[in-house]
């Protein structure tokens, strides 16, 4: 088995006006979808954060795999390590992570591993150790957000919306707004477990948007609170000791390892991250400081499921929970989280996800069915999906159209409120 060919697809996908610490999601979120061909054309897919330094690192890293074996990974990581520097690798400040390499490897890995399951007719879960469920658990993802519906309506509403797809485009800037938005989504997906997405707007409201969410769907719904550490450390504790006696864990309030471990014991509540513990590198001193209870994983950001592997074979020893985390994304990556949890024993946690905000999707078959807030693992070999190539096209057009280089969720917030201004720490 060879890679013959690789293919490189920009698209962009309708989001709506979803706020969070540094501003506001633009009316398109940008993916770049990866297929790499053997010679035998059989063919791996991979879904990744869109945008042109992404693509750019992905067409240049790609030129050097043609004739590779898929299944020589170690080969993969010792020619990315080559072809990206230190500087390629600097996750930045912003909630997401924007490590070039990190997403690179993690197209090409994942597509490969596709590819693998294809041509041996193995899920993926299968070659990335076994099965340990078949259902994989989701977390709902609510969010503040302003009206509207995103892509090509913007701000706008579709009008024949009904059940979730209209819920979804409400205003929600109150404790009220968020009851509605979650019970829309609960109606919709029987998720599990909520998680509230902050640091967008004034603490007394979102501590009190999780007071109502407790008060409405009582003690057996785990609830998790993330304001992307923009709060100060006055702000974390005064929360959090409101949020304490229902917090399922703490999500980055505050910002860098110290400050989280300080909260942690002060509080002594379980802390996560995908902020402060975000590489191997940074895993000695989050063992020393204690700075979080769990960690949000990635397969986009962490490099792909080999080195999520490893961090999850690292929380074991270290007594680390293990959870994951999500941007704005279609069924390939939704399908990538699933086997990879499929695939880890101690990711205890339901995996958060955005998949409900999105309208469109590039699998055959359209939108990836939750049943009870649970992901089936499907029958078929690889991932278990395929790209729908005139849904795949037609994204490809609406990115041409949509003009949008990189993620800038404060120049999104500028267009409204000029003077706003994402900054490190806000509250
Ligand atoms: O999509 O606005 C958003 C989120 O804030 C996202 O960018 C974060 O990366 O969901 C993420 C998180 O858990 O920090
Ligand atoms: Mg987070």
């Amino acid at each position: 088995l060879q890679i013959a060919d690789i293919r490189i697809t920009p698209i962009a996908i309708s989001d709506p006006p979803l706020l969070n610490s540094v501003g506001l999601h633009a009316p398109y979120a940008l993916r770049l979808i990866t297929e790499i061909v053997s010679d035998d054309g059989i063919v791996g897919i991979s879904e990744i954060p869109g945008g042109v330094k992404n693509e750019t690192g992905l067409r240049q890293a790609a030129a050097f795999f043609d004739g590779h074996d898929p299944f020589d990974f170690n080969r993969l990581t010792a020619i990315l390590d080559g072809a990206f520097t230190a500087a390629d690798d600097k996750r930045g400040t912003n909630p997401w992570d924007q490590r070039l390499k990190k997403h690179v490897m993690s197209a090409l890995e994942v597509a490969c591993y596709d590819l693998i399951g294809k041509a041996t007719g193995k899920r993926v879960a299968e070659l990335l150790g076994g099965v340990v469920r078949e259902r994989v658990p989701y977390a709902g993802y609510l969010f503040f957000k302003y009206a509207g519906a995103g892509g090509a309506l913007g701000f706008g509403m579709d009008a024949d919306a009904t059940g979730w797809p209209a819920a979804r485009q409400r205003e929600a800037v109150t404790p009220e707004g968020i009851v509605a938005q979650a019970e829309a989504l609960i109606d919709a997906y029987g998720f599990p477990s909520l998680k509230l997405k902050g640091g967008a707007l004034d603490p007394e409201i979102e501590v009190g948007a999780m007071e109502a969410l407790h008060k409405r769907f009582g003690p057996k719904m785990p609830l998790r609170f993330d304001p992307n550490a923009v709060w100060t450390m006055e702000t974390a504790l005064a929360a959090g000791k409101r949020m304490k006696g229902f917090l399922e864990y703490y999500e980055d309030p505050v910002r860098g390892q110290a400050a989280m471990a300080e909260v942690g014991k002060a509080l002594g509540i379980p802390m996560a991250t995908n902020m402060c513990t975000t590489s191997f590198d940074d895993l000695p001193e989050s063992i020393r400081l204690h700075s979080e209870d769990v960690i949000l994983s990635d397969h986009h950001f962490w490099g792909g499921f080999r080195p999520c592997l490893a961090l999850a074979a690292l929380c074991r020893v270290f007594g680390r929970g293990l959870s994951m985390h999500s941007n704005s994304h279609l069924g390939v990556s939704l399908m990538a989280m699933t086997h990879l949890a499929a695939a880890t024993p101690n990711l205890t946690y339901d995996l958060d996800t955005h998949y409900p905000w999105q309208s469109e999707e590039i699998a055959a078959g359209g939108a990836i069915r939750f049943d009870e807030g649970h992901v089936r693992l499907p029958d078929a070999p690889g991932l278990g999906v395929e790209l729908d190539p005139v849904q795949l096209a037609s994204l490809h057009r609406q990115y041409l159209m949509a003009g949008l280089q990189e993620r800038d969720d404060e120049t999104e917030m500028r267009k409204l409120h000029p003077e706003f201004r994402a900054a490190l720490v806000r509250y």
